[in-house]
């Protein structure tokens, strides 16, 4: 079977939803249930249905584009990610592997494959964490992983909750409803940008990876007693944001001290409040990011802080109160989903690069209920979660031959 991936169509494809943002191109901004996020679901499914796929979405509007099999009773091969992007995004993370696995879909009924697993193209709702807080909402519930419970007592920042959010756009239903049954898929395989710069360094034009470092999140809030920039004197001070900035540097210490390459720590968010130059920050807000391949190292991290924060709370008479949002396990690959990727890399003889991804994915909670491994291609310097994200047409058409072979052995 030879198959072949309209390379072009693919890359038009990419730029055209890259044009649904809530931002002026190249930025973009996508984010969860508003109008361009809604706007690009409409744009993708009306793709899906062209190439006779079999279309649902389920309660919090993860959509299943199916191509169904000989043996509809079979469980599935899925691909997919997530077209929900940050704001001051680019225009490759998660679009590669939806618009690829379509295209991937696409080229092997041009071939004249005919799978006897059905394949299912997934759009994830919420991959990214800007709207509620949490990132992969939409994997967490289909997975099981997060409880229809504990996603309802979910809120944006204007206090909106997920229920009201999701029904606005049209997702009712019960959201234990989205929790798939078990063996639903025999496999997932999700097609990604690298967002590093190792395999653009390294000369190699595919990443085969082999497990996802374990994310954790908290929310920090910091209450201190504000006042007159001129007015209070600095013994009398209880500064919010000077407690902040210690505990940001002791987060980056704990991280340091592990000496592991794989332990990394970031503090993305910092909310002042009132925010006046005259006035003594009252309030801060910090949104914290740790991350590991290892659980125990990560977790060290986290008490390393937790103790930072006692510290501090005591030194300067502050409140400090941490919310830890999630703290979840890394994820192996499986030994057959990487067999059948390399394979597909040797057929073609493409080099590749085992590697662990850094960033989290949906591929991480899909590896709860089934089968994973992830591919990678190379993005110029690593650059993602910025406008000037990119990957060449030939590094996603290499990545989506790769990914269509995979599913073909996959489904057959
Ligand atoms: O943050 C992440 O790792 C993913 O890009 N949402
Ligand atoms: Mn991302
Ligand atoms: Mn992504």
């Amino acid at each position: 079977m030879k198959i072949e991936v309209d390379g072009d169509r693919l890359s038009r494809e990419i730029e055209d939803l890259a044009k649904i943002s809530e931002a002026e191109p190249p930025v973009v901004t996508r984010i969860v249930f508003t109008p361009a996020d809604l706007k690009a679901r409409a744009w993708m499914k009306a793709r899906c249905e062209t190439a006779g796929l079999v279309i649902r979405e389920d309660t919090i509007g993860n959509t299943f584009a199916r191509w169904l099999g000989s043996d509809t009773s079979a469980p599935i091969v899925g691909t997919g990610s997530h077209i929900d992007a940050i704001p001051n995004a680019g225009r490759f993370d998660g679009v590669v592997g939806v618009l690829g696995g379509l295209e991937a879909i696409r080229a092997l009924q041009r071939a004249g494959f005919h799978p006897k697993h059905s394949i299912e193209l997934l759009i994830f709702t919420s991959e990214e964490p800007t709207r509620f807080g949490i990132g992969c909402l939409g994997s967490r519930l289909l997975s099981g992983t997060l409880s229809a419970d504990d996603a309802t007592k979910l809120t944006d920042k204007n206090g909106a909750s997920v229920d009201e959010v999701r029904k606005q756009a049209g997702f009712t239903g019960e959201l234990r409803d989205a929790k798939l049954p078990p063996n639903y898929y025999k496999a997932f395989v999700e097609l990604h940008i690298e967002q590093g710069p190792i395999l653009e360094r390294e000369r190699v034009p595919l990443g085969i990876v082999e497990r996802i470092a374990a994310p954790a999140s908290l929310m920090i809030t910091i209450e201190g007693s504000g006042g007159h920039a001129g007015g209070v004197l600095m013994p009398d001070r209880k500064d919010a944001l000077c407690a902040a900035a210690e505990l940001i540097l002791a987060l980056e210490q704990a991280a340091r001290r592990r000496g592991a390459v794989d332990t990394v720590a970031t503090v993305g968010i910092c909310d002042v409040f009132p925010g006046a130059i005259n006035s003594i920050p009252a309030r801060v807000r910090l949104g914290v990011d740790v991350r590991d391949t290892n659980l125990s190292r990560r977790d060290e991290v986290l008490r390393a802080l937790e103790q930072a924060c006692r510290a501090t709370s005591n030194k300067r008479q502050i409140v400090v109160h941490s919310e830890l949002l999630n703290a979840d396990a890394p994820a192996e690959s499986s030994p057959e989903v990487v067999a059948a990727l390399r394979q597909a890399c040797e057929k073609h003889t493409y080099n590749f690069l085992p590697m662990t991804s850094r960033a989290y994915h949906d591929s991480l909670f899909m590896s709860r209920i089934a089968p994973i491994a992830m591919l990678f291609i190379p993005c110029l310097n690593g650059y993602s979660h910025r406008p000037d994200e990119y990957a060449s047409p030939e590094d996603i058409a290499r990545g989506t031959v790769v990914l269509a072979e995979t599913l073909a052995s996959l489904a057959e």
